[in-house]
């Protein structure tokens, strides 16, 4: 590939304590090589590649719980009760096994696991690698009756693998403290390790996860604790993605295979709405790009569904044709395969390319889906019916989406007449804002640098997209208005929904409303629309939203923004010695309220503005927590509500 490639010694244990150092300084070089970046990302990266390892165990049948620690002091301690790293000693490498495991690059693919040995993680570096890019670590195993441990600093072995103590059971355990010189946030985030937990926890049937944070004491004295553990694996896994949504029929079609030598596991659902949904993992990984058991999925879907179709006569009145998106409206799924050596491509390196993989996935899938159909008459009948169903409302898609493209930039339609344009034409440096009303999006106008920045101003709430058809949606305004600004066109001959986002007019698009309830929401449904219909623009950081200040204080010439009832606080003992008498504090309710030249000022000016890049870390959680967001339940959407709101503290 490049010379950046770290070819591990083919020997097992035979590097020499030069190479080892060229290892991990290579590691500590280019960390985002080997954990993606050194944002709160590539933070979190760590936990995952340190648990990754005892997944293995558990994979190998020799473990069932692993505890995750996030510390007082942001290091983090990962516990399992596996075997045990091997602690031998080796005559030829004059050193512990533990010590080769902790410091050469790759060794953890060198212990012998035998075939389902899959891990790695996403970079697939282990735990040599987190430890170069920790200012220290310690590893404790416990076997046969002893407690061996060994430190380092930035790699580098304090000392020679010792005993420190006895203990009546085995295991590892792993701390580690990132190092602050090369991580740009080294805070630990709950939720985002919650959210990976629960859903390994999924993914791993049985497994016991217990994640705890010492930084959080409960009103009971205890500390932050979730615990994570799935008698049913998939089954459950999407089940809990669907809760919010209502099913079209109330079985989960599962399997849990091997063929070819491939384990696969999937779980299927079907609901009355209009998105497909299939979240597919390699080895744990979440493939977001698909690959070939994707490929295989949809393969033996089309064929199967199609087949019984035909053989029960049910397609014989039906006037349209039936394309294979038509298969898989309302279908949510979960993929799981184990491949021992998987080949990822694509962008982010989570295309599955292993070409044997495919016949396994379409195999088995072939014949529990024939299964279930033939001992389901009834619910076999609602899934064709959906799929014809589908046929009928993509072919009246085809026309409203016909009337998008027409007035598309490229076919010479010209752009909305809302949008204000900006000059300049690259891309890379193009912004575009999605503003809440005219009002605000008429100050925007005025605020802007219009060479760079462009603004579309949306009619307060956008469509809600989870619940309308497709076509429905391309017949709404604002919609339209958004893709034609974009410059993006939808689908291609085959009918597919996918957006074609090479001709994207801008690489920032913005949105920004009101810092208040109503504003949130509009946030989350023009968020919805993005992540349903263009996930693409997410995926690659293009989508972000605007932070307009609540506050603006003054005390005679001073001046301040606010963003935060912290920062207002500060400012009146600052400057008012505490008390709020003296002090001027404006509070914003909405954009409109602000000048023109206090929102470029405070919003929109990249040298001050803050934006919030929207990611996806868990595509699974996302997908319910849009349905759950946008569906009918109220009650566990107050709860979200209650959990994440960042303007609780504003009166609506
Ligand atoms: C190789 C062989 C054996 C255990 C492990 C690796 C092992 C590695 C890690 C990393 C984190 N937790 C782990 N638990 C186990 C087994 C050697 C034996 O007892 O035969």
């Amino acid at each position: 590939m490049s010379e950046e490639q770290i070819t591990p010694n083919n020997g097992a244990y035979s590097a020499d304590s030069i190479q080892v150092l060229e290892g991990l300084e290579a590691v500590r070089k280019r960390p985002a090589m080997y954990i993606g970046d050194i944002s709160i990302k590539g933070l979190h990266h760590l936990v995952y590649e340190i648990v990754d390892n005892s997944i293995d165990e558990a994979l190998a049948g020799y473990c069932d719980h692993i505890e995750v620690t996030i510390n007082e002091d942001n290091s983090v301690t990962v516990q399992d009760n596996g075997r045990g790293i091997p602690v031998d000693y080796h005559e030829k490498e004059k050193k512990s096994a533990m010590e080769v495991a902790m410091t050469v690059l790759h060794a953890g693919g060198k212990f012998d696991k035998g075939s389902y040995k899959v891990s790695g993680g996403l970079h697939g570096v282990g735990m040599s690698c987190v430890n170069a890019l920790s200012s220290h670590m310690i590893t404790q195993v416990s076997r046969d009756g002893k407690i061996y441990q060994q430190e380092y600093e930035i790699g580098k072995p304090l000392y020679n693998v010792k005993e420190v103590g006895v203990s009546d059971h085995t295991g590892t355990r792993q701390q580690f403290w990132p190092d602050k010189s090369i991580f740009i946030e080294t805070v630990y985030d709950y939720k985002i390790l919650a959210s990976r937990m629960r859903e390994l926890a999924y993914l791993n049937a049985g497994l016991r996860i217990t994640l705890t944070d010492l930084r959080v004491v409960n009103e009971d004295g205890s500390f932050k604790s979730d615990f994570f553990h799935s008698e049913e694996g998939l089954r459950e896994f999407v089940r809990f993605i669907e809760s919010s949504r209502e099913h079209l029929i109330n079985d989960v079609i599962y399997l849990n295979t091997e063929k070819q030598g491939v384990p696969v596991e999937i779980a299927i659902m079907y609901n009355t709405g209009f998105s497909e949904n299939i979240h597919s993992y390699v080895n744990n990984i979440n493939t977001i790009e698909g690959g070939t058991h994707l490929a295989g999925f949809r393969r033996a879907l089309t064929r199967t569904l199609k087949k019984y179709a035909e053989d029960s006569k049910m397609l014989e009145k039906v006037k349209v044709d039936i394309a294979g998106d038509d298969f898989r409206e309302g279908l949510t799924a979960v993929i799981s395969i184990k491949v021992a050596e998987p080949q990822f491509e694509g962008q982010t390196k989570t295309k599955l390319g292993n070409s044997e993989v495919m016949g396994a996935v379409d195999q088995a899938v072939g014949e529990v889906l024939t299964n279930y159909l033939e001992e389901h008459p009834k619910e076999a009948k609602m899934i064709v019916d959906k799929v014809i169903l589908a046929a009928t409302a993509r072919h009246a898609a085809r026309k409203a989406r016909e009337m998008v493209q027409r007035k598309s930039p490229m076919s010479g339609g010209g752009l909305p007449g809302k949008l204000a344009d900006c000059s300049d034409k690259d891309p890379i440096k193009c912004e575009l804002f999605l503003v809440e009303g005219d009002s605000a999006g008429g100050t925007a106008k005025q605020g802007r640098n219009r060479a760079f920045q462009a603004i579309l101003p949306l009619r307060g709430k956008i469509l809600n997209v989870e619940k309308a058809m497709y076509h429905k949606a391309l017949e709404s305004d604002e919609i339209r208005n958004i893709y034609t600004a974009l410059g993006v066109t939808i689908g291609t001959e085959e009918d597919s929904k996918e957006a074609n986002i090479e001709k994207l007019r801008y690489h920032k698009i913005i949105i920004m409303t009101d810092a208040d309830v109503d504003g949130s929401h509009i946030d989350t449904l023009i968020m919805t629309f993005f992540f349903r219909y263009m996930p693409q623009i997410i995926q690659n950081g293009y989508l972000y939203i605007a932070t307009p200040p609540l506050y603006l204080c003054k005390k005679g010439r001073i001046e301040e923004y606010c963003w935060t009832d912290a920062q207002r606080q500060k400012f009146i003992e600052t400057y008012g010695g505490g008390s709020e008498s003296a002090i001027h504090t404006q509070r914003y309710k909405g954009l409109g309220e602000m000048n023109a030249q206090q929102l470029w000022e405070t919003t929109m000016d990249p040298e001050h503005r803050m934006l919030k890049q929207i990611n996806i870390d868990n595509a699974a959680e996302a997908d319910y927590v849009f349905s759950m967001l946008m569906g009918e339940d109220v009650g566990p959407r107050r709860e979200f509500i209650e959990e994440n709101a960042t303007y609780a503290n504003i009166d609506t």
